[in-house]
């Protein structure tokens, strides 16, 4: 088999004005969306983060993708991996959009995810069972919470629907205190029927960000874990105040400080499984992780840790060196989470509910369009492949969306800037 032909398509899909440590959502999140093609005419599907700069790289090594076989992906990723060398994207110690990634593993992700869904409907076998086969069919994921301004994001902007009802209304509502918050959680939980719950922080004061924690402790009872990430914006100091205060309320609290020793002098200081997707976020990273103890646990990606086959690599050196796993997520379509739910599958030591950001987004470039939740699990099925088909009409009409929005790469600060002007990102604001 042979790759012939290589689509990389660009698109802009709604996202309502959620807040971060970075600043503001844009009314839309950039994904791009490729596509190998085989000698034999089948297709597989990959996705990754957006922006020119992602579309440039891709392009850039078109030629180490087609004419390939898709079996060999290893000769394939040392191939982008030369190309690339080590080469990153955002600078993690000014990092204002919390997206860091190497370009070879970025790059390298997408295409390794769509040979492996091209193998799959070739072979007529799920993704899951390239990856060794499944330990579980339903995949858990948390819920994730957002503070918010008011709005729908795409075309609406900071507008709403006055006709939306259920999820759909609770979507565009403001969320700004503690029992928005709480309101937030539980229109979600009641739609996607989610059993965890984890909370953006980095937005306002500690105070609030832990009373939040709290609100939601005592709507959902101790038995809902609960996980707070506030980017990295609290100093040492900050993160040990407040990580006291939270003991015995979080399942992990991720990302409190930046870097891995800052993250080490919180771990030492709290009794808080410690989470990163920030300071330990490739292979490169972790004999500082296992050395300092910055973390207990890791939240893989395969989006920045070079695929789906390096992600259950990595779930192996967590076991060997007794660190949790858990999933990161950014907005993104069905593709990722297709994605994201065979790895988890297929990895024993995946024991935490996944992240999505999935309920904030509402397009689907999918034949059947949006995917389903089953009482907060994503069943992953035996259909071939990731298990999904690609609805073209829609995927041009996302793709129309990138072209229109005229937004080239994401810029959470500049966004804010639009809401208050002057507002700055800080790399440790508390
Ligand atoms: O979408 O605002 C966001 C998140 O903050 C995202 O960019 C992060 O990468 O979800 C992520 C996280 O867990 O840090
Ligand atoms: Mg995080």
């Amino acid at each position: 088999m042979r790759i012939t032909d290589f689509h990389i398509t660009p698109i802009a899909i709604s996202d309502p004005p959620l807040l971060n440590a970075a600043g503001l959502h844009a009314p839309y999140a950039l994904r791009v969306i490729v596509e190998v093609v085989s000698n034999d005419d089948i297709y597989g599907l990959g996705e990754l983060p957006g922006g020119a700069d992602v579309v440039a790289d891709l392009e850039a090594i078109r030629h180490l993708v087609v004419g390939r076989d898709p079996f060999h992906l290893t000769a394939m990723a040392m191939d982008i991996e030369a190309h690339f060398g080590e080469a990153v994207s955002g600078d993690r110690n000014a990092m204002r959009t919390t997206i860091h990634s190497r370009r070879a593993a970025r790059s390298f992700g997408a295409v390794e995810v769509a040979c492996l869904d091209l193998i799959g409907k070739a072979i007529g076998r799920p993704v899951c069972d390239l990856l060794g086969g499944k330990v579980r069919d339903r995949v858990p994921f948390s819920a994730y919470l957002f503070y918010k301004y008011e709005g729908a994001g795409g075309e609406l902007g900071f507008d709403t629907d006055p006709n939306a009802t259920g999820w759909a209304a609770a979507r565009q509502a403001a969320a700004l205190t503690p029992e928005g918050i709480v309101a937030q959680a539980q229109a979600m939980c009641q739609a996607f029927g989610f059993k965890s719950l984890k909370l953006k922080g980095g937005v306002f004061e500690p105070e609030v960000e832990v009373n939040t924690i709290f609100a939601l402790r005592e709507a959902f009872g101790p038995q809902v874990p609960l996980r707070l990430d506030p980017n990295a914006v609290w100093s040492v100091d900050t993160a040990i105040a407040y990580g006291k205060k939270l003991e015995g309320a979080l399942e992990y609290l991720e990302d409190p400080t930046r870097g891995q020793e800052g993250m080490a002098a919180v771990a030492r200081a709290v009794d808080i499984p410690l989470a990163t997707n920030m300071c330990t976020t490739s292979f490169d990273d972790l004999p500082g992780s296992i050395r300092l103890g910055s973390e207990r646990v890791i939240l893989s990606d395969h989006h920045f840790w070079g695929g789906l086959r390096a992600s259950v690599e990595l779930a192996r050196i967590c076991r060997t060196f007794g660190r949790g796993l858990s999933m990161h997520s950014n907005s993104h379509v069905g593709i990722s989470l297709r994605a994201m739910a065979h790895l988890a599958a297929a990895v024993p030591n995946l024991t935490y509910a996944c992240d999505t950001h999935y309920p904030w987004q509402v397009e689907e470039p999918l034949v059947g369009g949006r995917l389903q939740f089953d009482d907060g699990d994503l069943v992953v099925g035996d259909a071939p492949g990731l298990g999904i088909e690609l609805d073209r009409v829609a995927l041009a009409t996302l793709h129309e969306n990138y072209v229109r929005c005229g937004l080239t790469r994401r810029d959470d600060e500049a966004e804010m800037q639009k809401v208050q002007p002057g507002w700055k990102f800080k790399a440790t604001r508390w």
